[in-house]
């Protein structure tokens, strides 16, 4: 019955940003721990399963009754100081091995490795929306983290500060960390390093409502040059086009501007995501479907069509508007 679910959730992952999680192809020394520990868990217990359903099955065959005599009862024994004491130290001492290593793991996790050239971010998951604070250049993006390579010299460990600004959320990558919540009224740590360049998905690990499913994460893992690069542009204020000045103003005028950030204009709503560069990301809505200009379209006259029930309302726009204000969206590259 649990597969069901799963299967519909990977699904979902499959038909968006193309993949499953992959927690057994880690690409990174905080995903490679957790895997590490994972194995190590999986072989003790295996180990232990084996022990004990082949005693059972070994008990259930070699003293299996052969001839029905109710009339005799077994002989009974009662009570070995020897037995008890070993079916209470043994497990005793595999708990406390593998609460040893789980210890030594999480508290490796939580402290970041003495890295230069630390580079932090600040993750608040929203429903259903991750944003990404880039606090020493002081802009903020969406649902698609661009960190740098962690490679040769140029080791680098990102910090992330996680928050929530309404329920409990979870943020997995599973091929560069294990899952931290994200908590109101608490800020958790954690940190993750990339090994390979390239991009890892990953989602919302915490049931938090109707849209939980549809709250993706992209991992765009750069080189050096190319996140420079990238910080540059986003530090950058919207481009400024005359050609759409009608869907500029429109934006301003609904309520667009009081949920959304576009740097250099007057909107500066933060309920929403940012979108000073919103053509700059790959997706829309935390990763439901590709950033067209088709899709753009669709989501802005009712954003319930693909995310029921999500926190942009449908405003029920005019086709002009709707074409005048993707047209203008269109420029914010
Ligand atoms: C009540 C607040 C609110 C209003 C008003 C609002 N939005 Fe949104 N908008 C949101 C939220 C919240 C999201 C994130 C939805 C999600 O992914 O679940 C969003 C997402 C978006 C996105 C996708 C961004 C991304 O990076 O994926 C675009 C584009 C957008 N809104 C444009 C608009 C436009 C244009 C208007 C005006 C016609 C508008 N919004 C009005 C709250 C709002
Ligand atoms: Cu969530």
């Amino acid at each position: 019955m649990l597969l069901v679910p799963g299967l519909v959730l990977c699904a979902t992952s499959e038909s968006t940003w193309g993949q499953i999680p992959e927690m057994f192809d880690p690409a990174g020394p905080n995903a490679e721990s957790v895997r590490s520990v994972f194995w190590l868990v999986l072989a003790v217990c295996t180990v232990i399963f084996i022990v004990v359903g082949g005693t059972i099955l070994a008990f259930v065959i070699r003293f299996r009754e052969r001839t029905i005599d109710a009339e005799t009862e077994p002989p009974q024994f009662y009570g070995s100081q020897p037995i008890e004491l070993a079916w209470t130290l043994a497990p005793a001492l595999t708990v406390l091995m593998l609460a040893l290593v789980v210890i030594r793991s999480v508290i490796e996790l939580r402290t970041a490795p003495p890295m230069q050239h630390d580079q932090r971010v600040r993750v608040v998951g929203h429903q259903w929306w991750w944003e990404f604070e880039y606090p020493d250049y002081g802009f903020s993006t969406a649902n698609e983290l661009v960190i740098p390579v962690s490679e040769g010299d140029q080791r680098r460990s990102i910090h992330l500060q996680l928050e929530s600004a309404d329920v409990i959320h979870s943020f997995w990558v599973p091929r560069l960390a294990g899952k931290t919540d994200l908590i109101p009224a608490k800020t958790n740590e954690m940190w993750l390093a990339a090994d390979q360049e390239g991009t890892y998905f990953g989602r919302c690990a915490e049931y938090c409502g109707t849209q939980h499913a549809k709250m993706l994460i992209r991992v765009d893992v750069v080189s050096e040059a190319a996140f420079v690069q990238w910080v540059e542009q986003q530090k950058k204020p919207a481009a400024w086009n005359q050609a759409v000045q009608t869907g500029h103003d429109r934006f301003m005028e609904l309520a667009c501007a009081n949920c959304h950030t576009i740097r250099g204009t007057d909107a500066r709503g933060r309920f929403g995501p940012d979108l000073t560069h919103l053509m700059s990301r790959h997706a829309l809505a935390s990763g439901i479907m590709e950033n067209t200009q088709a899709n753009l379209t669709r989501w802005i006259k009712n954003p319930n069509l693909d995310k029921a029930g999500c926190r942009m309302p449908n405003m029920r726009l005019s086709d002009e508007d709707v074409q005048a204000i993707v047209d203008y969206l269109l420029t914010l590259r």
